[in-house]
């Protein structure tokens, strides 16, 4: 068993590790940034290292100060938690290299579940259903083209790189190819430093479904049940459920066997989550592998009783799961609420600064997971997640109770929260009947009180992007929609266009 963890993290994710550890009787070991000076997370651990300036890439990002930082401290191993370094191969591979036990799966493994070609090829070899595509990178739009004829517009064009909805582009038609294939390759550039691309068939309304997996390094595998995760918004996830209101337990079985079989396919080792698209008819396809612990963790140790950051550390100290398949039971019903500092009034735009007071839920089933003290500081450098609120419940309709009442209790002075939109959903007669897919809070914005708006800082990105990728090239044509009146004001005000129509923007050297 390990003496000491460092832990890689910061937030309430930080202290769920350290409550883990103390529970295995393992050291916690934290590090922290400039501007998380006075966090809880470095209070907790029995020891903290300053690991440099607030800037993500050069503390928390950091994966040589980190290495070194677990060396000096004589930790025996690292844990990542979500986010950060948590599934960046190289880090793995320092660690590797170093002696350090990466809580998490193997370097080889995280290097092949990243490249989503990869990961739809080993899946399809291991007879688990892919949604229909390509498994190749597809170079020109001829090959686009025939592939989209193969499977049936619409298509969905995607980052060979990608995740977490960048670089995903649609064509309805073969006309759209040319622009859906121009603007996913610059926005792959961009954010992965990677133009390749490939395509799949578009599922229109999904349900977003994922399953938690186990598997130590003695050949156990198993799942602890699904995940419903649709409600979301810009790929953010809001609100997440288990079992999902479309569970039976003939499918469970069917899908988690799925689950289990695929990580098996790529020998993988550590707590991790097998995300599925299922479509109208109920058919399931899957669609990405989470190599790592989740935000939404905690629902599954609501019903299943399974402490999974327990059993994350006792699998990377070379222990057999403690549970086998059958011991697994699923009880009564669970959400979780992502509270963020945001300001859902202003496009959900980060509300950073310091929290004068505030007030966290309670009573039967609710379980709160936060770094919030009076006091604190929510920096703008991070994730804008403050708080996790749970609320479980023998049925979904007592845990929807549960979590209504704790959303209301909720108060944080100094920032604002995302907390009142969330009610606003969970108040929705549709929610209510279970009655949703991944499009159901964009869909449904107007009735929550608020506008559909176009992310400025996104479209700022974009235009900056495009602007570069234009000034490297001696000629050609770019074609971007100037349905985004944003963008098309940005674009015009740099200076980049010499056409403008009605419906697109047309720049020619
Ligand atoms: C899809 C899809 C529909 N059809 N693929 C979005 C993030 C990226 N990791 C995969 N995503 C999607 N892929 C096909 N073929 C719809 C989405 C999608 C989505 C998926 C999961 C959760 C929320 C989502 C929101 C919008 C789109």
């Amino acid at each position: 068993m390990f003496d000491k963890i460092l832990i890689a993290n910061r937030g309430e994710i930080a202290l769920r590790i350290t409550r883990a550890c103390r529970e295995l009787g393992i050291k916690p070991v934290a590090v922290f940034s400039e501007a998380d000076r006075n966090a809880l997370h470095a209070r907790y651990a029995d020891e903290a290292y300053h690991i440099g300036p607030s800037q993500p890439n050069q503390s928390y990002l950091d994966i040589q100060k980190i290495v070194e930082t677990a060396k000096i401290s004589g930790s025996d191993a690292i844990h990542p938690g979500y986010g950060f370094l948590a599934q960046i191969p190289e880090f793995a591979r320092q660690c590797e290299a170093n002696n350090i036990v990466f809580i998490g799966p193997s370097s080889r493994t995280l290097h092949l579940m990243g490249n989503k070609i990869a990961a739809r090829k080993t899946m399809k070899q291991a007879g688990i259903p892919i949604v229909p595509g390509s498994i190749e990178t597809l170079e020109t739009e001829d090959e686009v083209e025939t592939l989209a004829e193969q499977v049936g517009y619409p298509i969905l064009i995607k980052a060979v790189y990608g995740g977490g909805g960048k670089g995903l582009r649609s064509a309805r038609n073969a006309d759209e190819i040319h622009q859906a294939m121009e603007l996913a390759k610059l926005e792959a550039e961009a954010s992965f430093g990677n133009v390749k691309i490939y395509v799949e068939k578009l599922l229109e309304r999904p349900r977003h479904i994922e399953f938690q997996v186990l598997a130590d390094k003695h050949g156990n595998t198993i799942h602890l049940g699904e995940r419903e995760c649709s409600i979301q918004r810009k790929h953010q996830k809001l609100i997440e459920e288990t079992p999902s209101s479309i569970m039976t337990e003939e499918k469970r079985a069917l899908m988690g066997e799925r689950a289990v079989e695929a990580a098996k396919a790529v020998d993988y080792v550590s707590v991790g989550t097998m995300e599925f698209l299922v479509d109208k008819g109920g058919a399931f396809y899957f669609l990405e592998m989470n190599t790592r612990l989740q935000v939404e963790h905690l629902i599954t140790e609501m019903v299943t009783g399974v402490d999974i950051v327990k059993e994350q550390i006792l699998i990377a100290a070379s222990e057999n799961l403690g549970y086998k398949q059958n011991d697994i039971v699923l009880n009564g019903h669970a959400l979780n609420c992502r509270i963020n500092a945001e300001d859902p009034s202003k496009g959900f735009a980060a509300s950073p600064g310091n929290v004068t007071n505030f007030h966290l839920p309670g009573g039967p089933g609710v379980r709160v997971d936060t770094a919030l003290y009076v006091g604190c500081d929510i920096p703008l450098f991070y994730d804008s997640l403050i708080a996790k609120v749970a609320a479980w419940g023998h049925s979904r309709e007592e845990a929807i109770l549960r979590m209504r009442n704790a959303l209301q209790e909720l108060s944080v002075e100094g920032v604002e929260t995302t907390a009142s939109f969330l009610r606003r959903i969970l108040m929705d007669k549709n929610y209510e009947q279970g009655h949703i897919h991944t499009c159901f809070v964009d869909e449904r914005m107007n009735s929550f009180g608020f506008q559909r708006e176009d992310d400025l800082e996104d479209v700022a990105i974009l235009a900056a992007t495009l602007a570069r990728y234009l000034s490297n090239r001696r000629q050609g044509t770019v074609v971007i929609p100037s349905r985004n009146r944003k963008l098309a004001s940005l674009w015009k005000a740099a200076g980049r266009t010499n056409q403008f129509s009605g419906s697109e923007l047309r720049w020619i050297h």
